[in-house]
């Protein structure tokens, strides 16, 4: 093909931007947030180079995402219970599905919802998401809360980075190329939401197992 016919930039790259798609069940998605958290608590893991990470992290579904020394992996247990993970209520795997069908993946049953729980100053450095099995599933997040800056690179640690702002009920389907770029969260500039205080949740369903 004539690459002028096809230039990279017009190459799709598998991301669907959907503001405010959850905006009518921000407080419903809190809710239950709360729920699986008295069942899961959030809980600071450490890399596996022994840094606590500042952001909290919980999981519902039939796998959650860890941390510890030996490395990243999805366990079917949650290491600080030592039971299973709160199931994935439905209203979290009806919210994915539809993102994702909006953004062309219309079979995706998500199977795990890493919870993150961010405080002013946390952040989440640039990296890929690759613990995954399928990476030919998309990963649909969710933002609730305090805004965040969002960090967009390439599908190198070094290529250069663009950034997003994402504010509450803010939804973002992954997919194709996307799904393996690097990304991040800057650190949270402090400030109040009606809803979640000085924080900001993020859900990301993902086909683990
Ligand atoms: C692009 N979370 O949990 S959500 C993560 O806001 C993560 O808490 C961030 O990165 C947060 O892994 C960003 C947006 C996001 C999530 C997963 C992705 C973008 C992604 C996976 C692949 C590509
Ligand atoms: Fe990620």
């Amino acid at each position: 093909m004539p690459p002028d016919l096809f230039p990279e930039t017009q190459v799709p790259v598998g991301l669907t931007y959907l503001p405010g798609f959850a905006l009518a069940e921000e407080a419903a998605l809190l809710d239950a947030v709360a729920t699986i958290a008295a069942a899961a608590p959030f809980r600071q893991m450490a890399t596996p180079g022994g840094k606590l990470m500042s952001v909290a992290m919980t999981s519902c579904g039939d796998a959650g995402w860890i941390t510890d020394r030996r490395g990243y992996r999805y366990s079917t247990i949650d290491p600080q219970t030592g039971a299973a993970w709160p199931p994935m209520p439905a209203m979290f795997r009806d919210l994915a599905m539809r993102a994702a069908t909006n953004g062309g993946f219309e079979n995706f049953i998500p199977d795990a919802c890493l919870i993150n729980r961010y405080i002013p100053g946390a952040k989440m450095t640039l990296h890929s998401d690759a613990d995954e099995r399928d990476f030919s599933a998309p990963i649909v997040s969710v933002s609730l809360g305090l805004p965040a800056v969002f960090q967009w690179g390439g599908a190198k640690r070094g290529d250069k980075t663009t950034r997003l702002p994402l504010t509450s009920g803010d939804v973002v389907v992954w997919g194709g190329t996307a799904r393996r770029h690097y990304h991040g969260i800057l650190p949270l500039r402090d400030g109040e939401h009606s809803l979640t205080g000085r924080s900001r949740i993020n859900l990301t369903f993902r086909l683990a197992l």
